[in-house]
């Protein structure tokens, strides 16, 4: 195979709106930001890749700018002239010269990796070792707020065939508040939805000792990251009938590996850019396949790019007991393509073409682009 070279890497942040505020215990998200990065290859190969957080910098410790920035000014001159083929080399290559800043190396990876399925003529999930599922069940989040208005959302969903499965934000109110939204949302969903909930670390453990069981009572049948102490966790696992699911704690396969170590979790949430982008996240879905823990492809509201970055690695994995949250193209109110992905009977098509297998509005990308700033590295 011919070799190929980096000419030129472009950023841009995009301000997109949300079809509604969403509401975490960290925060109410009124929009999203995504920063999206090209890069343009010697042979005439264009890579895009995505990254996105959650309300600002209160989720973690990365932010779009800071994405941005430490592609523009550190990772992108380092990359220019490169071989683009071997990306684990050049993904080491930039590791040496970046600590951290996994959010900003999933999106560089996640765009050679598009670029080198470009270039081969196949679809992301065949570079990390071939799709084992083409459509994956989609989790959606009911974050109004408020009970009814959410109560509403998951009807017009299940009527849909779009959800089935609902994962409700709580801990911002008093644990007998969110308790009864839980307990109310899966008395009027039954039997035909299934009802989760993600706490984002807002309690102490003595609140998640007294809130599980009685989760467990109202029907949830999983809880995310109740505490943000990965002791605390371990301590709580196995108590109760309801699953325990690691997410905030999980940054990458060295915290997968002592989570696993300690028993500190039932379920993993496995996210691309909290990895450190797909090849790392393949490593945190072996060590929980090895550890005996389950699997379920979390998301970070992400757009298109990283969500379907997301879908192909998913779709490879050997185990996804709990199925995906991949809906955060859902949210934003512009899916930002020229051809819509496909949600349809509770679940996503992977896409088949070559790459990622989606293609950029550039129409959209202008209206939204912040500032109309675009910046290129040569
Ligand atoms: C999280 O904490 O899992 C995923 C779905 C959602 O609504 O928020 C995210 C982040
Ligand atoms: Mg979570």
């Amino acid at each position: 195979m011919s070799s190929s070279t980096i000419e030129r890497i472009e950023t841009c942040l995009l301000d997109l709106p949300t079809i509604r505020p969403h509401k975490l215990s960290v925060g109410t998200m009124h929009g999203q930001t995504l920063m999206l990065v090209k890069v343009y290859c010697s042979d005439g190969v264009v890579g895009i890749g995505e990254g996105a957080t959650i309300a600002g910098m209160a989720y973690g410790p990365e932010s779009p700018e800071s994405m941005k920035l430490a592609i523009d000014n550190y990772c992108a001159p380092a990359m220019i002239g490169r071989d683009v083929t071997g990306i684990q080399a050049l993904m080491a290559y930039v590791g040496k010269l970046v600590k951290g800043n996994r959010f900003a190396k999933s999106a560089l990876e996640t765009a050679l990796l598009d670029a080198q399925g470009k270039r081969l003529g196949v679809p992301v999930s065949d570079l990390l070792g071939g799709r084992r599922r083409e459509r994956l069940p989609v989790a959606w989040t009911l974050a109004s707020g408020d009970t009814a208005k959410d109560i509403a959302e998951a009807e017009k969903m299940l009527e849909a065939r779009r959800h089935n499965v609902f994962k409700l934000k709580i801990g911002a109110k008093e644990l007998e508040a969110d308790i009864r939204h839980v307990a109310e949302i899966k008395r009027a969903v039954g039997d035909r939805a299934a009802v989760r909930v993600d706490v984002n670390m807002a309690w102490s453990e003595m609140q998640a000792m007294r809130a599980i069981p009685a989760l467990a009572d109202a029907g949830c049948e999983l809880v995310e990251q109740p505490v943000a102490s990965p002791a605390a966790l371990a301590r709580l696992r196995g108590r109760f009938p309801v699953a325990l699911m690691a997410d905030e704690i999980l940054q990458g396969p060295q915290s997968a590996f002592e989570i696993a170590k300690s028993h500190g979790a039932d379920v993993f949430a496995i996210k691309i850019e909290q990895s450190g982008g797909l090849f790392a996240a393949q490593h945190v879905a072996a060590i929980a396949d090895a550890a005996g823990i389950e699997l379920y492809g979390g998301t970070m509201l992400e757009g298109a790019f990283s969500t379907i970055a997301s879908a192909h690695l998913f779709a490879s994995f050997a185990n996804l007991q709990w199925g995906t949250e991949l809906f955060g193209p859902l949210l934003i109110v512009e899916e930002i393509l020229t051809h819509s992905l496909d949600y349809s009977n509770f679940e996503l098509t992977v896409p088949n073409g070559p790459g990622l297998g989606i293609e950029l509005d550039e129409v959209k990308v202008k209206r939204f682009t912040r500032d109309g700033l675009v910046k290129i590295t040569r």
